[in-house]
């Protein structure tokens, strides 16, 4: 309960029939038509994760995803403008909010496409999964990897000393930020049912959330490579899918929509680099995965732990109806600059 109470009261009390509109509500009934119920979680799954790029059972053809790593300017609710590292998505995937979403089935191959449009030297990656080359600015490069077990990933950029790159412009590079550099990849069961993971838990809709945050003056010089970027980050700019409040509320895949009685899968990734708490008003959830790891502390909870570089993948069967607040517990983070309220705050609407 980190908000104040006055917005606490408005945007629970109110009727969701106040604010949401004829056309999105129809538009949520025919997604809601065509959602078949699947059979009930069982949660049987071992504690160990399937071994990675297993052929046998894996679907579908290669899969692509061509990205553009770029510099754009985000604005936020305080009138700041703000440059941010963005990767756009240029075939192969969609977005959520403005960051790009590829998926495709576990053990599959895996291409990614990036071309460097920035001024400095980046070397993409998807978390804990595989590692691409260093791309150059103004060159385009590639990397193939076996999709992992079915889950939510992270692509990113992987940071630390290249190993042979001591001196070198690439090592120098290694310790640069990226910030806003995000995107998440879901990796798809092979039995094509509608779970998180074979033998896992069931949904009717999921929703993909990836939270990062910014200390502007990073942000002002990271895509300068002559720039020495020292001293203490402390965030102030806060996204969720590459949008801040109000954008979260206006975006059909940032603003949380299910009707009564289904069971809403909610990816949370964080490439920030603050940890955060994600806190849901009106529901409690069970956390169905840690970075792509079961849950074993079985139990309701309405806080969930997203630490940097992590996903934390929840459902939450919607018992009630109206809306209700959803956003991390760190004030801050639901700011821009230090004012109110901005930054990743979510809502969540039931009908
Ligand atoms: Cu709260």
């Amino acid at each position: 309960m980190s908000l104040p109470a006055a917005l606490h009261e408005n945007l629970t009390m109110n009727h969701p029939h106040s604010s949401i509109s004829p056309s999105r509500r129809t538009l949520l009934g025919i997604l809601a038509g065509g959602a078949g119920l699947t059979a009930s979680a069982t949660a049987k799954r071992a504690l160990s994760v399937p071994g990675l790029g297993k052929g046998s059972g894996a679907k579908g053809a290669p899969a692509t995803w061509v990205l553009d790593a770029v510099e754009t300017a985000n604005s936020f609710g305080d009138g700041a403008t703000i440059p941010f590292f963005e990767y756009q998505a240029l075939g192969g995937g969609q977005t959520r909010g403005s960051l790009p979403y590829a998926e495709a089935t576990e053990g599959v191959s895996m291409t990614i496409t990036v071309t460097n449009s920035l001024a400095i030297s980046i070397r993409p990656a998807v978390i804990g999964v595989a590692r691409g080359p260093w791309i150059r600015p103004g060159q385009t490069d590639t990397f193939t990897f076996a999709m992992p077990p079915a889950g939510t990933w992270l692509l990113s950029t992987a940071q630390g000393p290249q190993g042979s790159g001591t001196g070198s412009r690439q090592a120098i590079a290694a310790g640069r930020p990226t910030i806003g550099l995000g995107g998440t990849l879901v990796s798809r069961p092979a039995s094509g049912n509608q779970v998180l993971y074979d033998g896992g838990p069931s949904f009717d809709r999921e929703y993909v959330l990836l939270f990062d945050d910014a200390d502007e003056r990073w942000n002002a010089t990271q895509n300068d490579p002559r720039a020495t970027l020292s001293g203490p980050y402390e965030a102030n700019y806060f996204r969720v899918n590459g949008l801040t409040f109000p954008g979260t509320f206006g975006d059909m895949d940032t603003l949380v929509s299910a009707m009564m009685g289904e069971r809403v899968l909610i990816r949370m990734g964080n490439l920030g680099r603050v940890r955060q708490s994600v806190h849901m008003h009106g529901f409690h959830s069970d956390v169905a995965a840690r970075n792509n790891v079961p849950e074993v502390h079985l139990g309701r909870k309405d806080t969930f732990p997203v630490p940097s570089g992590t996903t934390t993948d929840i459902i939450t069967t919607m018992n009630q109806q109206g809306m209700f607040p959803f956003h991390p517990h760190d004030v801050t983070a639901v700011t821009a600059n230090g004012f109110y309220p901005f930054g990743q705050l979510m809502l969540v609407v039931v009908n």
